[in-house]
């Protein structure tokens, strides 16, 4: 079967049983009770079956764990000195892994009926499709640990893996488990730029970027704005200052390595996108699935820490919105490239006519705030 994957595309597959991670569950319903995972709701409504393997399929004897390395070609970090670029986590630069994964597993799990002849398999096939804990599992049947935050770490590709799982009724010999390599180091800990992590190996997804650009339905709390910088779709900061990576590889796929397009996108491009160009642009890929509305929320933000008074004006075009998101965002992108006294012309000039509480007390808090010095370039 390691054969099969392999030729299939798969960097790593490895086997465990349904039962291999028991602190898993325990630790998930810890996170959800903290609150850690934010409005991301459907992590608390399925919290039983994610809990355990055996909750989401009662028959499951065997899981076969797979890994796609997604390694980037240049320094995933390098674009977060462009401050007129957006900057896009590697992941999220070219196709969709779910479908790229997904796709090969179910090559894989269609090999394994056949070859499990004349003995009855049933399978199913998972890439965060369905309520499972990926990583610990992963890590159960020796794929790599778990680091300090929180992803999977491989001895052979570092940090940057997708992880897949197949779910079978066959059963076979479970593979032995990685031990933790992180050792003294904190790197990714001491990185992040929002602080999201409480203590090491546990992550607060409320203040995590990737969170607040991906899955945060609503305003972006101010707190965090600046940190946020130029990314516009997730963030790979603790990922890439993992020693690990020295081992790292570039990704074989080609639907998984970067589209020259999204390596730093232009800012001032990507604000002008209506709907149907943001759909054209970002087709097949996951950025699609955030909506125009937040996509342009997270521009918004990214020009407010661009420091380039140029973008001002491309910021004041996205005023009259109909998405009050979207004009919240313009507002503290404009209370940070403009003067007071341009900015007090914009408050007299759009916001009598606006109706929505959010958007109103964004216009006072950015009047009040003291704004950085913006550069004409
Ligand atoms: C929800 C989710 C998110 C959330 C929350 C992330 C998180 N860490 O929980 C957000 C939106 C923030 C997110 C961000 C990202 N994600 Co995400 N995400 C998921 C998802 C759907 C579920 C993860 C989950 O179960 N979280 C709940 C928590 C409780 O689980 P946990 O992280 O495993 O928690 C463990 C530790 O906290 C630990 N623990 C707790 N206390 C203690 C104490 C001690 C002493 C120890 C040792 C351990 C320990 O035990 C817990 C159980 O194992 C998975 C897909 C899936 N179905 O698994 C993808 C997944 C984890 N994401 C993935 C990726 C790529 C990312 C990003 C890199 C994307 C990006 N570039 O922006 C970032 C990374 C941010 C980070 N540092 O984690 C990949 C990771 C691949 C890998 N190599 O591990 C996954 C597996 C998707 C996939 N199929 O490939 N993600
Ligand atoms: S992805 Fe970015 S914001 Fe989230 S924990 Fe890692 S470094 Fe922090
Ligand atoms: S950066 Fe250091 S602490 Fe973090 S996962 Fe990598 S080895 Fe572990």
């Amino acid at each position: 079967m390691r054969a099969k994957a392999r030729e299939l595309g798969f960097d790593l597959c490895r086997v465990t049983s349904p039962a291999a991670a028991p602190e898993a569950g325990a630790r998930l319903k810890q996170w959800l009770a903290a609150g850690r995972h934010g409005d991301m709701d459907w992590m608390a409504e399925t919290a039983e079956r994610r809990a355990a393997p055996r909750a989401l399929w009662a028959e499951v004897k065997s899981l076969v764990m797979v890994a796609v390395n997604y390694g980037p070609d240049d320094d995933p970090l390098a674009v977060l000195q462009r401050r007129q670029a957006g900057a896009i986590s590697v992941y999220a630069r070219n196709r969709d892994y779910h479908d790229v994964v997904k796709g090969r597993l179910k090559l894989l799990a269609s090999w394994l009926v056949a070859a499990a002849k004349p003995a009855e398999a049933d399978v199913k096939v998972f890439v965060d499709t369905a309520p499972v804990m990926e990583k610990p599992l992963a890590e159960a049947a020796g794929l790599g640990w778990q680091g300090k935050h929180t992803n999977l770490v491989s001895r052979q590709f570092g940090s940057w893996l997708f992880l897949g799982a197949l779910f079978t009724t066959l059963e076979f010999q479970p593979d032995a488990l990685e031990k933790d390599h992180c050792g003294q180091c904190r790197a990714c800990l001491d990185i992040c730029p929002t602080r999201a992590f409480p203590a090491p190996y546990q992550l607060d997804a409320r203040r995590c970027i990737s969170y607040l650009t991906i899955e945060h339905q609503g305003h972006i709390a101010r707190e965090f704005r600046a940190a946020i910088g130029n990314r516009i779709y997730g963030c790979d900061d603790c990922l890439a200052v993992c020693p690990w990576n020295k081992f790292a590889r570039q990704a074989r796929e080609a639907k998984l390595i970067a589209r020259d397009d999204l390596s730093a996108p232009p800012l001032a491009e990507l604000v002008e996108l209506d709907d149907a160009a943001f759909r054209r642009l970002f087709a097949g890929g996951p950025i699609k699935r955030l909506g125009h509305v937040r996509f342009l929320r997270n521009v918004l933000i990214a020009i407010g820490n661009s420091g380039d008074a140029r973008l001002a004006a491309k910021a004041e075009a996205r005023l009259e919105h109909s998405s009050p998101l979207v004009r919240a965002a313009a507002i503290w992108a404009l209370g940070r490239l403009t003067d007071a006294a341009a900015f007090a012309a914009l408050a007299r000039r759009y916001g009598p006519q606006e109706t929505d509480e959010a958007v109103l007390a964004e216009w006072g808090e950015a009047a009040e705030s003291s704004r950085p010095q913006p550069v004409s370039l």
